[in-house]
């Protein structure tokens, strides 16, 4: 396989509002991110990947940008950034920023003039119709199309009504997108994530969608469009090929039979593959709201199965929380007496994988999920419209707000808990968004002082993992597939020969009885003593004896 730097480098992401607020009005900006690189240096991360910083109204905290080449007012200025950027590269890291090319806001001057006449040069910028053509629904509740009284037509807004979606059709949008992706690499930065990428070509045959299966529609109608990979493909020979840089896109109804379609190497369109299979892995028929029970063999299943329908073709990210899923150590972890222990065998899984790990920022001090007691506390758009709707239907909402509890987007979006300080040291002001309360105790400066902290597992396994190619290219084998509790595999190549086993479970288990670590040795556990027994959410890594 080919060695490149994007696929030996681990990618933090940082949610900048939530990250760390450094002028006191409550929310975080690029000040906040440039006081705490030595913390994101010292942890050993390459890559900082930045949730949007572009100007935006924040109706979907800057997922609905009104400029894709200016810095939204509350983070900063140009200066700032320009300042952060060079603070990044100075210390040896990357960064990347988050392209948001489905959607602008509503507010975006392209869509104010759009929507001004039928005969205004952007009015094909955005999808404009005279009567709903199907019956999309938006992923915040209700109609995808959204009537503008001013012409008496209808747009196409998959997300929020302020989220208008593009018309990729249209070779001008192209361009405007593709000049901003070269504004910012003559700045510096090293690449883009890209949000929503596989829905930026629409089927223009607008098939009504099935209401009860959101996952399919998804899959089939909203992702995957016709002329996507024209498109990807156009992008890659206009501006990525012209940098060293990388480009990851948002997977969303991306599946592993049409993985490669995306990353294949030869392809020249993507450089990784950011799929959703196991974050979406317990929604219910409701979806989201409405979640079930999971299995750990599906889940292991999942990552399996992508492992392999990549193989040594492509790259894809591995990661297990981000701004949109509850924090992973309260969903696949157990954040009451095993969070240490469970927070540092997710680390594990997510560092020992083939594919650029993805840490969201307060994962490396084991951040869990928050328990706000009304709706009216949560501030995601997702959320917010979701309420208003179950009010509208006179529903009881006790169930929603237990729902949101679990899988809702503010989970993993309460401000970085930075010390036991007033707001955990986050801010002078009043955040934008309620801390978790516990940041009394769990907090970064505790982290830091302390040799057996999450944030110092983290800390040592990075370090391992950058030495060690095989852990990054070698190849992969699930073993005890069958297993509800063990989840272990085999990472190998011609320098190394590894084994990881972990414990997602309460339980105290013989390890024999799921792999033969006869020719291995111990190399590391998350507990620090020996013992015969696979402990409550233990994870242990082998390495073989003969190669040590
Ligand atoms: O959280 C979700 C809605 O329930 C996801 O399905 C999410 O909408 C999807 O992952 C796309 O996410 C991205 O685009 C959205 C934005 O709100 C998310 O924050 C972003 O990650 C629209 O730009
Ligand atoms: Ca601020």
């Amino acid at each position: 396989m080919k060695r490149t730097w994007w696929k030996e480098s681990v990618i933090y992401q940082i949610y900048p509002r939530s990250f760390k607020d450094s002028n006191g009005d409550g929310i975080g900006d690029l000040g906040g991110i440039i006081e705490k690189l030595d913390y994101l240096k010292n942890l050993g991360v390459d890559i900082l990947w930045l949730s949007p910083i572009f100007k935006s109204p924040n109706d979907d905290n800057g997922y609905d940008v009104s400029d894709y080449c200016d810095i939204m007012d509350e983070f900063g200025t140009m200066t700032d950034f320009d300042n952060m950027l060079a603070g990044i590269h100075q210390r040896g890291m990357k960064l990347i920023l988050d392209l948001v090319p489905n959607h602008s806001s509503d507010e975006h001057h392209w869509f104010q003039e759009s929507r001004k006449s039928k005969d205004n040069p952007y009015r094909d910028y955005y999808f404009w119709e005279k009567e709903p053509p199907s019956n999309w629904t938006s992923f915040f509740s209700g109609s995808a199309w959204e009537y503008d009284e001013l012409t008496e037509e209808y747009y196409l807004h998959l997300f929020s009504k302020k989220q208008p979606d593009l018309n990729w059709e249209n070779p001008k949008v192209r361009q405007e997108m593709y000049d901003v992706m070269h504004f910012w690499f003559k700045k510096g930065v090293d690449g883009f994530r890209i949000d929503v990428l596989p829905f930026i070509s629409k089927r223009l045959d607008f098939p009504n969608i099935d209401p009860n299966n959101f996952d399919k529609a998804i899959v089939e109608v909203y992702a995957n469009g016709p002329r996507l990979h024209e498109y990807l493909h156009e992008m890659n020979q206009a501006v990525s090929t012209k940098y060293d840089i990388m480009t990851m896109g948002e997977g969303i109804g991306v599946k592993p039979h049409n993985a490669l379609d995306y990353i294949d190497e030869d392809r020249e369109e993507l450089n990784m593959l950011y799929h959703f299979d196991h974050a979406t892995i317990n929604y219910g028929q409701g979806g989201k709201y409405d979640p079930v029970d999971w299995k750990l063999s599906t889940f292991k299943q999942i990552f399996t199965d992508w492992h392999h329908a990549v193989g040594e073709k492509g790259w894809i990210n591995i990661f297990l929380d981000n701004h949109d899923f509850p924090r992973m150590v309260s969903r696949y972890g157990n954040d009451g007496i095993y969070r240490t222990e469970s927070a540092k065998l997710l680390a594990t899984l997510l560092l020992t994988m083939r594919g650029a790990p993805c840490i969201y920022q307060g994962s490396e001090i084991g951040m869990t999920n928050v328990t706000f007691e009304t709706l009216e506390e949560y501030d995601d758009v997702e959320v917010v419209n979701l309420h208003a709707e179950w009010k509208a239907a006179g529903k009881d909402t006790t169930p929603l707000l237990k729902a949101v509890q679990q899988q809702g987007r503010d989970n993993a979006r309460t401000p970085i808990q930075w010390s036991d300080a007033e707001n955990g040291g986050f801010t002078d002001g009043t955040p934008w968004l309620k801390l978790n309360p516990n940041y009394t105790s769990i907090n970064a400066k505790t982290a830091l002082a302390d040799e057996q902290s999450i944030f110092y597992f983290y800390k040592n396994l990075l370090a391992y993992r950058k030495n060690t190619p095989t852990l990054i290219y070698g190849d992969y084998q699930l073993l005890a597939a069958e297993s509800e509790k063990v989840y272990a595999y085999r990472r190998w190549d011609e320098e190394g020969d590894f084994l990881v086993i972990l414990n997602f479970s309460d339980d105290q288990l013989f390890s024999s009885n799921f792999v033969n670590t006869d020719d291995y040795q111990l190399l590391q556990s998350n507990y620090t003593n020996r013992s015969v027994f696979l402990r409550s959410w233990e994870a242990r890594i082998y390495r073989k004896i003969e190669l040590i």
